[in-house]
C-alpha cells in the first residue's frame, strides 16, 4: 500500500555538499518525492518535532543541532515507505548503522546522525502536518510506477 515518509536532511548535510547524494539514495530506491522544502527551524517546531525527547540527556544538543542551520525538509511516497526510507537511512547509532545507508556511509556520531527519518506510519503522519501544509505536497502521475 503506498503510504508516506517524513524525512529531513540535518543542518550538517547542507555545510557538507550531501543534501544531493542523499535525495539520490531514496530515489534510487524507487520512492516518489512528493514535498520538498530548505526551512530554518525555529526553537518552538524544533520542541514540538522532538517532543517524546523531551528531558532525555541528548535533548538540548538534538535541538541545538537542528536549528543550527538550514535543514532540507522532505516527504517520500511508495509502497511500505517508512519502512524503505528506513532500511535506506540505517540504524540510530552510526556505529550500528550498515555500511551502504545513508548513516553507514556518512557520519559517525549518533548527535549529528545526519537525517531524521519517520519511525512509523503514525509519526509520519503527525510530522508531515508538523512541516507541511497540504497544499505544498503534490501527489504527481508517476509514469516510473511500473518499474517500481
Ligand atoms: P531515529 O528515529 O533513528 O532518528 O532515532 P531516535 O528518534 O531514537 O533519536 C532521534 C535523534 O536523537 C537521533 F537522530 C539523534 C539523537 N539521539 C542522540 O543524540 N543520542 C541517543 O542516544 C539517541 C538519539
Amino acid at each position: 500500500m503506498s503510504t508516506r515518509c517524513f524525512a529531513m536532511c540535518k543542518p550538517g548535510v547542507l555545510n557538507r555538499r550531501l543534501v544531493g547524494q542523499v535525495i539520490t539514495r531514496l530515489e534510487n530506491k524507487g520512492l516518489k518525492l512528493v514535498g520538498l522544502k530548505m526551512m530554518q527551524i525555529s526553537p518552538e517546531l524544533a520542541s514540538k518535532h522532538y517532543a517524546e525527547h523531551a528531558g532525555k540527556s541528548f535533548y538540548d544538543e538534538l535541538v541545538s543541532y537542528i536549528t543550527s542551520g538550514p535543514v532540507v525538509a522532505m516527504v517520500w511516497q511508495g509502497d511500505d515507505c517508512v519502512e524503505l526510507v528506513r532500511k535506506v537511512v540505517g540504524a540510530t547509532k552510526p556505529s550500528e548503522a550498515a555500511p551502504g545507508t545513508i548513516r553507514g556511509d556518512f557520519c559517525s556520531h549518533t548527535s549529528h546522525n545526519i537525517i531524521h527519518a519517520s519511525d512509523s506510519d503514525t509519526s509520519a503522519e503527525r510530522e508531515i502536518n508538523l512541516f507541511f501544509k497540504p497544499e505544498e505536497l503534490i501527489d504527481w502521475k508517476d509514469e516510473a510506477s511500473l518499474w517500481f
